[in-house]
């Protein structure tokens, strides 16, 4: 059998019948439950169904400052915690987004068609830059590379979080646009968004979306490698509400409550009735923290041993990643000299 942290990836993919699946995630500090239970949990479950592409877009990390040592390390780190949380290189192909240059260069000619007001209603875009002084043109760009990832593989489906969802439906107006003036090119990808789960709340704000990037406010977010007595302390420091009800609502004077139960229905993969029922005689509040507590610490204590595992053999990872590029290459360096051809680029004599 197979050990689960083996790390060879196979020849390169033929286009199977399966449905295509494409997303990514970006190496911009520490993996936060709401990315695992939002995204990649769903992404290791699914994947033997699918066809898969992973990536890691260190490109769009750039998007915000980020020192260079940092990012360099938080990659690696990325891909040891995507095989920690159960990617398996034998069904899917892990990548990092620079290693495959046609990403960049594919970006550039859809700039070259997206009217910069699609850009500029970006919800994320108006957050990210709101807070900023100075604001570089890479975080208006974001969303251009990210539907050059998508459309490049032929993509049918985008695994995303809720946060994602207008990037995914823009990807989908430049692939009908490139469409209309080229003739048909793109596939156009559909969002897959889970039903519970999408958008994890800060703990200690739960109007707040839970992001790597306010990860080392203290109470904010349960990052993946945290230790179990840290974890607990986070959890249970949540900020809820003054009543007593445990019960899932879409009040937001509740939405402390719901974002624990939330998380304990995804951990859990129980039915909302079954979730309910297990907090009926609960004493309040605190014990509500302790049990979500709990499954948290169970879910992610085999996943930092894994990833403790990985992490001491990087020239395995190496490897491994390279062998991504060169499969997530074979597929979308063709579909970019299709476009190139397409908008009228002179192709070179090999
Ligand atoms: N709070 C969340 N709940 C559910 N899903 C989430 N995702 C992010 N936050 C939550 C999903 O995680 C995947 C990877 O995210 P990303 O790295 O592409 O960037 P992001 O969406 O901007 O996530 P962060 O954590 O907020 O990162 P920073 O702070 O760097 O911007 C995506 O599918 C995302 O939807």
């Amino acid at each position: 059998m197979r050990s689960q942290t083996s790390i060879s990836q196979n020849a390169t993919p033929k286009r199977s019948n399966k449905r295509r699946v494409f997303s990514g995630i970006q190496p911009s500090g520490d993996v936060q439950l709401g990315n695992y239970l939002g995204a990649m949990k769903g992404w290791a479950a699914r994947q033997a169904e699918k066809e898969n592409f992973f990536c890691i877009v260190d490109l769009h990390a750039l998007t915000v400052p980020q020192a260079p040592d940092e990012l360099h390390n938080q990659t690696r780190s990325l891909a040891a915690m995507l095989l920690a949380i159960g990617i398996d290189p034998h069904l899917s192909t892990l990548f990092i987004q620079s290693h495959v240059a046609a990403h960049a260069e594919v970006c550039w000619i859809l700039n070259c068609m997206t009217p910069i007001g699609w850009l500029e209603r970006m919800t994320q875009y108006k957050d990210k830059s709101s807070s900023q002084e100075s604001v570089v043109t890479g975080l208006l760009d974001y969303p251009v590379l990210m539907a050059g990832d998508i459309l490049l593989y032929d993509t049918d489906e985008v695994p995303v979080g809720d946060d994602q969802r207008q990037h995914v439906e823009l990807a989908r107006d430049i692939a009908q646009r490139f469409n209309h003036l080229y003739g048909e090119t793109f596939v156009v990808p559909e969002p897959f968004i889970a039903e519970v789960g999408a958008r994890i709340m800060g703990f200690n704000d739960p109007a707040l979306k839970m992001s790597k990037s306010y990860s080392h406010i203290r109470g904010h977010a349960v990052r993946l490698l945290d230790e179990p007595e840290e974890i607990e302390r986070t959890i249970k420091r949540a900020v809820t509400d003054s009543g007593n009800e445990i019960r899932f609502s879409n009040d937001p004077e509740r939405a402390g409550v719901n974002n624990l139960l939330v998380i304990y229905k995804v951990v859990t993969g129980k039915e909302a009735t079954a979730v309910e029922a297990d907090f009926a005689d609960a004493g309040g509040y605190g014990e509500l923290k302790s049990r979500v507590a709990e499954v948290v610490i169970d879910e992610l204590s085999p996943i930092r041993a894994r990833y403790a595992e990985l992490m001491a053999d990087v020239t395995e990872l190496d490897r491994l990643l390279a062998r991504g590029a060169e499969r997530a290459a074979a597929v979308s360096e063709p579909k970019a000299e299709e476009i190139k051809r397409k908008v009228g680029l002179v192709l070179p004599v090999s």
